[in-house]
């Protein structure tokens, strides 16, 4: 049973105004922390907003909320890095990575055709693999998954062991993507990152875990991109509801890798 309060903790930052308003973005974060951890993490999340490659904010906003609802603990995706040579040769990976997890080929078609419009949709998309269409109607805000952490001791083991650099960056897609993958609804992820220094990008999914592949775009690009491929049939409300509320804390235990 779990005895400490835990507080959902979360930053946005913008440029030219706040995102409401127009605002490009620059920075995001979400923790989930006992509150004897507040002062460190609202300074770790001011940190992250205040020095990114993306530009320097002029509007910041950072929140906590206790959370009421109890907290699920899960075991991170299994983690592989697929090199690759080209961002041309890691999208062609991604397509079919994405196929073997279940999307059918028109669907990531149709996907790969709206990716260029979707790039300043700060959250995620959702796409539904039967009708080939967002199913999400949050426009240009997308869907935010919140409410998840990896505390830093065990996230640490788990890089050292799994050979995997120990960067906030991958703690924070791991977490994202090992709560996104759970629900019944979910097929698949797709995504990369929209700040100009990083090209690392992953697909996602039950069956495959986290698929890390080392080029999607070219450096200098800030076109990102997060889309769930899902099975709009499955309660997507509901889904939304899991990833906005639900808390999650990652927990590797060594005995359940394969
Ligand atoms: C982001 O920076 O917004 C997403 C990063 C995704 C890839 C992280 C990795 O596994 O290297
Ligand atoms: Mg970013």
């Amino acid at each position: 049973m779990q005895e400490e309060t835990f507080y959902s903790v979360r930053m946005r930052a913008s440029m030219n105004g706040a995102h409401e308003d127009g605002g490009k973005h620059i920075s995001g974060g979400e923790r989930l922390i006992p509150f004897h951890e507040m002062e460190r993490t609202v300074n770790a999340l001011l940190e992250k907003g205040l020095s990114h490659s993306r530009g320097k904010p002029d509007f910041m906003h950072i929140q906590f909320e206790e959370v009421h609802e109890p907290i699920k603990t899960i075991q991170p995706l299994p983690v592989h890095t697929n090199e690759v040579s080209s961002p041309e040769a890691g999208q062609k990976l991604a397509r079919l990575l994405l196929e073997r997890e279940g999307v059918p080929p028109e669907a990531i078609e149709k996907a790969y055709e709206q990716i260029p419009e979707w790039s300043g949709v700060r959250g995620a998309v959702l796409f539904d693999i039967h009708s080939g269409k967002r199913m999400d109607q949050t426009k240009a805000k997308g869907v935010r998954v919140s409410r998840m952490d990896w505390p830093d001791d065990n996230f640490k083991k788990w890089a050292l062991r799994c050979h995997v650099p120990s960067n906030s960056r991958i703690k924070e897609a791991l977490a994202l993507a090992s709560k996104v993958s759970r629900h019944p609804a979910a097929v698949a992820e797709l995504c990369w990152s929209d700040d100009p220094d990083y090209i690392t990008g992953y697909v996602a999914g039950k069956k495959m875990g986290y698929q890390r592949i080392t080029a999607m775009k070219e450096y200098g690009t800030e076109e990102g991109c997060r889309i769930f491929f899902i099975d709009g049939s499955k309660g997507v409300n509901t889904y939304i509801h899991e990833l906005e509320k639900q808390p999650i804390l990652i927990e590797w235990e060594e005995d359940h890798d394969s």
